[in-house]
C-alpha cells in the first residue's frame, strides 16, 4: 500500500494529500516525529548528508518520492479524479508552486518566530508522552525544536521585517492574479482554467495569514499560525481559500 510520511499539521503535506486525494489514489498517512523520525527518514532518502524533509511518498512499487510538488505529480498519473497538471499549463503552475514556496518560507520563519514568544505552543509541539513527563520543561524542548527547525529552512538569515514583506508580495501577487479571473457561475475563482494543482499550491500560502479549519493544530499552534493584521488585510483571500476548501476539498 502506498504511505504517506508528513506533519498532519504541515502546509506541504497537506498540498501531497489533497493531490491525492483528488485523485484518489489510496494511501495509508503516518506521521513523522522531526528529530526522532530523522534517522529513518534518512535511511528511506537514502541522504546521510543535507536537507531531509516530509511530506515523502513510498509508492506501492517502492518508489520513494520526496516533494510535495512531485508527489502531486505522480497522483496525477495515477488514480481517475481530475487533472491537476494539465499539460499546456505546466509552466505556469510551477511559477505558481514557486510563489507558493516563497510565501510558505517566509510563512514558516514568521509563525516560527510567534511560537517562540509562547510556551503552550512550545510544549505542544513534543510528543505527547514527552510532554506529559516533562510537565513545564516541554516548552524548552519545543524551544529547541522550533531554533533547528528556523536555522534548518534559513529562517534566521533575515530579519521578521525581510519575511513579512516576501509574504506581502506574494500575497499582493496572489490577489492581483485573481483580480484579473471572472467567477465562474457555480464555483470558486480558479487561477488557471480550472481547478489545478495551482490552486492546492497557492491556497497553502495562506496557512501563516489564517490555518484553514480543516488543519489540524492544537488552540495555540493556530494562533502562532495566525497572523491577525494580515487576516484583516487579506480577508478576501482567506475567503477564496475557504471556498476552494468547500468546493474541492471533499474528502
Ligand atoms: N519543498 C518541500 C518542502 C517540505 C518542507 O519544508 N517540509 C517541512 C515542513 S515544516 C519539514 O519536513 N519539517 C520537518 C523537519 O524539517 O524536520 C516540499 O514541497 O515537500
Amino acid at each position: 500500500m502506498t504511505e504517506l510520511l508528513g506533519l498532519i499539521f504541515s502546509p506541504w503535506t497537506e498540498k501531497a494529500r489533497w493531490a491525492l486525494d483528488v485523485r484518489r489514489v489510496p494511501y495509508t498517512f503516518r506521521h513523522y516525529q522531526p528529530l526522532i523520525g530523522e534517522p529513518a527518514l534518512r535511511a528511506k532518502l537514502r541522504r546521510l548528508t543535507g536537507r531531509v524533509s516530509v511530506p515523502v511518498l513510498t509508492t506501492d512499487d517502492g518508489r520513494v518520492i520526496a516533494d510535495s510538488a512531485d508527489i502531486a505529480r505522480w497522483a496525477d498519473g495515477r488514480g481517475d479524479g481530475p487533472t491537476l497538471f494539465p499539460a499546456e499549463h505546466q509552466a505556469e503552475i510551477a511559477r505558481f508552486i514557486d510563489l507558493s514556496e516563497r510565501a510558505l518560507d517566509a510563512g514558516r520563519a514568521l509563525s516560527l518566530a510567534r511560537m517562540l514568544a509562547d510556551d503552550e505552543a512550545l510544549a505542544d509541539m513534543t510528543p505527547g508522552p514527552i510532554r506529559r513527563a516533562l510537565g513545564p520543561l516541554a516548552s524548552r524542548i519545543g524551544a529547541l525544536g522550533v531554533r533547528r527547525t528556523l536555522r534548518k529552512y534559513d529562517g534566521h538569515t533575515a530579519d521578521g521585517a525581510a519575511h513579512r514583506r516576501a509574504l506581502v508580495d506574494a500575497l499582493d501577487e496572489i490577489r492581483a492574479t485573481l483580480a484579473r479571473k471572472t467567477l465562474p457561475a457555480t464555483a470558486p475563482k480558479t487561477l488557471l482554467d480550472r481547478f489545478t494543482f495551482a490552486d492546492i499550491t497557492v491556497s497553502q500560502a495562506l496557512v501563516s495569514v489564517m490555518p484553514p479549519a480543516q488543519l489540524k493544530l492544537s488552540p495555540a499552534g493556530r494562533r502562532c499560525f495566525a497572523d491577525p493584521e494580515l487576516r484583516d488585510r487579506y480577508a478576501d483571500l482567506i475567503a477564496w481559500r475557504d471556498e476552494l476548501y468547500r468546493a474541492f476539498r471533499t474528502s
